[in-house]
């Protein structure tokens, strides 16, 4: 891909300035809502009100961090923009934060300013007070019945639709995204304008094939950068549109499909998983592609899925420290129980603990280079992160001889039964094949023989029982099915598993 942009570049100009104004967009709808739709033109001039908002009467000055906080709405999308337009830095947060968890995040990058959706005010509110350096908030969305709050909209109506975009170099900061933390505190990772711009030209294009009249929609929170991409940046950089749905549920998700006739969706295994089950309900012969990523897919979700839609999804691994995917399947191109490999761009290989690089068929640490990767925000692990420019994702994988990587566990969450290497997800993929199992985790706990055993936690469907004849039952099937010694030798049954807000599995709660 051409991932050279010229040295002064703004990528919210790039993607939203040219689209209305070099490629004639500006009548196509660029965002579908229940508050409204924004045609191209609507949502630039959107995003140069606030632009101008927040330069003439909050007083940002270029380089200053300015904090979102909202479900996935256009007012978000419009603000996304706007701070970069006004060379400001957008860092953007998960609609579910607390008090505490946003003045970590305000403390820790220095935000200033903030534009939040009203009906989320609440704990922000709460947490200015311990944050000095935030010291101008705006509102949106209403009020929300909180007295007090300054609000935007009639800021923006005073403004002219027409802004100035700040001339930033590609290599200035617009983006801090803060990882999950499923592991540990959460960490701030720092992407330019090029960054932005080469995962627009890397995957949509080269993997996905995404085009003008495709129509996106999906769980991820654009606080999330799977979402980012995948729900805002991707269709606006090929002239596609985007449905926002706050709190999508499976069965919303389906009914959007089918009422805004969507084509590509963005959202993670287990939704899939809960998905194929009603999907007989909808008609979503719009659909063309379904893109996975957040954690493995299982084999028995694809396959669940293309039962239900004949839709082989597309399965990508991504990290916030790298932006977006960079080892993914196409469609025509699958092999059962791989990610998939590079997209073009990236290279990616297997090292040992040394750092050695690992031949074809053996278990390592995956490194990956290409034109985003890791800069934390003030975080002595960054070094651990990145050597020579190869970033260190945390992920335990295998390359096969033909190039092919298949994913084994996070390197912390390998568990070591006896001698052997066993990793959680395989376990759970083959237990996701049985025909009572709705959900699992499979961990390893401590054990004074084998240093640790395999565990799973495993959630029925509906109708099945949770006794000792169905724990039999599950250990018997994963002996027929994989290496005796994997099989789990600890079953627990749970209602549910624990998942983080962008839907993926907390093995550390299951291991405490
Ligand atoms: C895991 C996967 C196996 C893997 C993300 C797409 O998930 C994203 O970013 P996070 O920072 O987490 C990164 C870690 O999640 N993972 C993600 N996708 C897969 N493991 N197969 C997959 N397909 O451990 C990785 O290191 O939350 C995903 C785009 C942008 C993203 N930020």
């Amino acid at each position: 891909p051409h991932l050279r942009y010229p040295e002064r570049i703004n990528c919210a100009a790039e993607l939203l300035d040219r689209a209305v104004n070099e490629h004639d967009w500006g009548e196509r709808m660029a965002i579908y809502s229940a508050a409204g739709n924004f045609s191209y033109r609507q949502l630039l001039e959107s995003a140069n009100r606030i632009a101008r908002v927040l330069v003439e009467d909050m007083g940002l000055i270029p380089g200053n961090r300015v904090l979102l906080r909202s479900a996935n709405n256009p007012m978000l999308a419009a603000c996304w923009f706007a701070v970069i337009k006004a060379g400001g830095i957008v860092v953007t947060t998960m609609p579910l934060l607390r008090a505490k968890e946003l003045t970590d995040v305000i403390v820790k990058a220095r935000i200033s300013h903030a534009l939040c959706d009203a009906r989320l005010a609440e704990e922000l509110e709460i947490a200015r007070g311990a944050c000095p350096t935030l010291t101008s908030l705006s509102y949106y969305n209403g009020d929300a019945g909180v007295p007090g709050l300054d609000r935007l909209e009639p800021r923006m109506a005073a403004k002219p639709a027409s802004f100035d975009n700040i001339d930033t170099a590609r290599d200035d900061i617009c983006l801090i995204a803060f990882t999950s933390g499923t592991t540990g505190k959460p960490k701030g990772t720092m992407h330019f304008h090029r960054d932005v711009m080469a995962i627009c030209d890397c995957f949509p294009r080269s993997t996905l094939k995404l085009e003008g009249d495709d129509i996106v929609c999906g769980t991820p929170p654009l606080a999330f950068t799977f979402g980012l991409g995948g729900m805002l940046l991707f269709p606006l950089r090929l002239g596609g549109s985007a449905v926002l749905v706050e709190r999508l549920t499976p069965d919303l998700l389906l009914r959007t499909v089918q009422d805004s006739k969507v084509t590509v969706l963005f959202t993670a295994p287990t939704f899939y998983r809960m998905m194929a089950g009603q999907v007989g309900q909808f008609d979503t012969s719009s659909l063309r592609k379904c893109v996975s990523a957040g954690e493995a897919l299982p084999v028995a979700t694809r396959k669940l899925w293309q039962e239900a839609t004949g839709i082989c999804i597309i399965d990508g691994i991504g990290a916030t420290e790298m932006l977006h995917i960079f080892i993914s399947h196409t469609e025509d191109d699958v092999r059962p129980g791989a990610t998939g490999r590079p997209i073009p761009g990236y290279r990616a290989c297997i090292l040992d603990n040394e750092g050695n690089p690992l031949p074809a068929g053996s278990v390592g640490r995956l490194a990956v280079k290409g034109p985003t990767g890791c800069r934390y925000l003030d975080d002595p692990r960054q070094e651990a992160y990145v050597s020579d420019g190869w970033n260190l994702t945390g992920d335990a994988y295998l390359m096969d001889a033909d190039g092919y990587f298949f994913y084994q566990s996070r390197t912390d969450d390998m568990i070591v039964s006896a001698g052997y290497n066993i990793g959680g997800p395989e376990v759970e993929d083959c237990l996701l094949a049985h025909p009572a199992v709705a959900e699992c985790g499979v961990v390893g706990v401590p054990d004074a023989e084998r240093g640790q055993v395999v565990k799973a936690f495993v959630a029925l469907k509906a109708g099945y029982n949770p006794d000792a004849a169905m724990a039999k039952a599950l250990q018997e099937h994963v002996k027929n099915h994989l290496a005796p010694y994997k099989y789990p030798r600890l079953i627990e049954f749970r209602s549910a598993m624990p998942r983080t807000e962008t839907g993926k599995l907390q093995r550390f709660r299951l291991r405490d």
